[in-house]
């Protein structure tokens, strides 16, 4: 029988379907306190000893602020058709309040100008996890204010670029910024409060609604609008199974898309979450705000997440594919515990599996019928190892990523073949970078960088990348051609 994407069968996406890759500010820039960047709270975190793998911050990181052209020749030499990248609120308001700083507004009017030149489409993310450490002072994603200031943001962001970028979204995964923010620790601001959490939960959602009127009511070439989301897809074992399962998918899940999508919170997380808060940081008219329609819902996605209802005698596992640092990401649902999953695994410890993806999609299709869905991120960290050709170039070989990589599309395909209104999929990432609490431990990206020399090296999931980019046909799951020409610096 032939492989579902060999030459055989070949799986082709449609010609408006959007195949790029992302990266975040705070992952990538470097420049952490050049033109006016103010500190974000990623800064604080990673400065703060026994937070980062190895003391790792991202002052220099892949040091794109300094590389922007050479970055953007990258981008167009791999054929993409689309780049989401995040800006830094820090390097546009650097206490997160006031007047714009114009050399901010000016790195990221360059990287739009220099995308639309090679044709590449931009969709930008105003908020990627790097709150200005000013607001954070004030209480952060827990202070009402935020939401309140970052829609201030949005609108001076919209009034900059709002003639040219085609995408905007929100947030980046709110539930990394309000769970492991100020819930498990795991990410900045480091806070272990259930209830901040939870707080936060809605404080993001509201920025985010007031952000989208905001950025509806300057933009000029009629965007599109959206947010991303983290979603989990849960695997429940054990005789609780399915309670297992709802409860996790309500603080993961639907904490998120009910309010976004239907205009409410879900009856059971309030119930659930009850002995955590009340939940009186929820003002009249908050629901109607955050009730925007969007144009895409981003989707990210990695792995599956396994749980069962805890026994409460033998130690309660935790296996959440987050990093342990004495909180909880799941307030109200102690009796949930995760459970290890069986391999294949990335370096991050993940589990692989494609089907998860494809149900994820199927699912989200049945529960929002009318929502149109982008893939935000997928992909995978494997330990690369640069070897040097005889010629003194470079070269990573990842087959492991390219294999990651072509079956997910593969699954990201058969929901598209079965009627999922999916335009487009954005690998996570462009290139190797800050890895949050991993530092540099772990490479994420189709572009190795030598954070030593800063050299740009193709791995050969990145030649992969540009067949299926250039072709819009999924390539078999060998390196397909060539390295492009490029500049000595890039192997
Ligand atoms: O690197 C992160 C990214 O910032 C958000 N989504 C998950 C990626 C891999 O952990």
């Amino acid at each position: 029988m032939p492989i579902p994407g060999n030459a055989h069968t070949p799986l082709s996406f449609p010609a408006d379907f959007l195949l790029g890759s992302a990266t975040a500010a705070y992952q990538i820039e470097g420049a952490a306190t050049e033109d006016g960047r103010g500190p974000s709270i990623w800064d604080t975190f990673s400065h703060t000893p026994g937070k980062t793998w190895n003391a790792d911050t991202g002052d220099v990181a892949a040091d794109h602020y300094h590389r922007l052209d050479d970055d953007l020749d990258l981008m167009a030499s791999l054929g993409l058709r689309a780049y989401r990248f995040s800006l830094s609120w820090p390097r546009i308001q650097p206490t997160g309040r006031g007047p714009a700083n114009p050399k901010g507004l000016d790195f990221y009017s360059r990287l739009v100008d220099g995308l639309l030149a090679r044709g590449i489409t931009p969709v930008a993310t105003l908020y990627h996890w790097d709150l200005p450490q000013a607001l954070e002072d004030q209480g952060g994603w827990t202070n009402r204010a935020t939401a309140l200031a970052f829609a201030d943001y949005a609108r001076i962001v919209g009034e900059a670029l709002g003639d040219r970028v085609a995408i905007w979204t929100t947030l980046n995964e709110p539930w990394c910024s309000a769970y492991l923010g100020y819930g498990s620790g795991a990410h900045a601001p480091g806070r272990t409060d259930g209830a901040a959490a939870l707080t936060a939960v809605h404080h993001l959602n509201l920025a985010h609604g007031l952000a989208v009127q905001q950025l509806r009511a300057v933009t000029t070439n009629s965007p599109q609008y959206s947010i991303t989301l983290n979603f989990h897809v849960l695997r429940g074992h054990g005789d609780g199974a399915a309670e297992a399962v709802r409860r996790i998918d309500a603080l993961a899940n639907r904490a998120f898309t009910e309010p976004l999508l239907r205009g409410h919170y879900p009856k059971d997380l309030l119930n659930d979450t009850a002995s955590v808060t009340d939940w009186a940081f929820v003002q009249d008219g908050d629901l109607t705000d955050i009730y925007q329609p969007l144009d895409l819902l981003g989707v990210n996605y990695y792995a599956t997440t396994a749980v069962r209802l805890w026994d409460g005698t033998s130690t309660r596992q935790n296996n959440d594919g987050h990093k342990d640092m004495g909180g909880s990401a799941w307030p109200g649902s102690p009796q949930v515990e995760f459970l290890p999953q069986p391999g294949p695994h990335t370096a991050m410890g993940w589990n692989i599996d494609p089907d998860g993806l494809e149900e994820l999609l199927l699912d989200l299709h049945t529960r929002y019928p009318e929502q149109p869905l982008v893939i935000t991120e997928n992909g995978a960290a494997f330990d690369d190892h640069l070897t040097t050709r005889p010629d003194d170039t470079h070269a990573v070989h990842d087959p492991e990523r390219v294999d990651y990589l072509h079956r997910h599309l593969a699954a990201a395909h058969r929901a598209l073949t079965a009627g999922v209104d999916l335009r487009g999929y954005f690998v996570w990432s462009l290139m190797d970078n800050f890895e949050w609490g991993y530092g540099y431990s772990k490479r994420f990206g189709i572009v190795h960088v030598d954070y030593e020399t800063q050299r740009r090296t193709l791995k050969d999931s990145a030649l992969w990348f540009r067949e299926l980019a250039l072709t819009r046909t999924l390539p078999p799951t060998a390196p397909v051609s060539a390295p492009p020409k490029l500049g000595a610096s890039r192997g």
